[in-house]
């Protein structure tokens, strides 16, 4: 039985999180992923926008996803591979060669990322949108306004 450890945040669950997973299931017979709590989000300077108990939910209900457990921080890798005897510790390629020191106990291996998507990106577009939004509401009251200022002189 070859397991397969992972972490991440996995916050605003998307594409390039699912192909990681499913990529990370072919690796072994079962994937169990750490997932960061909103306190270690917030050491890490993130804030999801999902809670903690919302991302473990929506990662364990990945059909590539055996188990999932909390990530507290940076330290407990070591422990955790021991502890699940974890055969493989697999990232995205964006930590590449940030966990090697992980060899020790298990094989670490970088899986390239998906391109263009990121949860930050998904953030970014959708408070484009709201900005946009507004821009348009505002220039629709704008004729309004005139519209009703030119009968009302008539
Ligand atoms: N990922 C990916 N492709 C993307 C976005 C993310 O393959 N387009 C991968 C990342 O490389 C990472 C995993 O998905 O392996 C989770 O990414 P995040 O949720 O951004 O997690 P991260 O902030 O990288 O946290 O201790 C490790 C940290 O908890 C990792």
């Amino acid at each position: 039985m070859t397991t397969v450890i992972t972490y991440g945040t996995f916050d605003l669950f998307h594409v390039g999180h699912v192909r990681l997973l499913k990529r990370l299931s072919q690796l072994g017979d079962q994937l169990i992923v750490g997932i960061s709590s909103d306190e270690f989000n917030l050491l890490k300077g993130k804030s999801s926008f999902f809670s903690y108990e919302e991302r473990a939910e929506i990662v364990e209900s990945c059909k590539y996803v055996t188990s999932v457990f909390p990530e507290h921080d940076w330290q407990q890798k070591r422990e955790d591979i021991v502890k699940y005897g974890a055969d493989i510790f697999a990232m995205g390629d964006d930590w590449k060669g940030k966990f090697d020191d992980l060899s020790d106990l298990c094989e670490v291996v970088y899986l390239t990322r998906t391109e263009d998507v990121s949860t930050t990106k998904i953030k970014k577009s959708l408070s484009k949108i709201d900005v946009e939004e507004l821009d348009r509401i505002e220039s629709s009251l704008h004729d309004v306004i005139s519209i009703v200022k030119s009968l009302s002189l008539k």
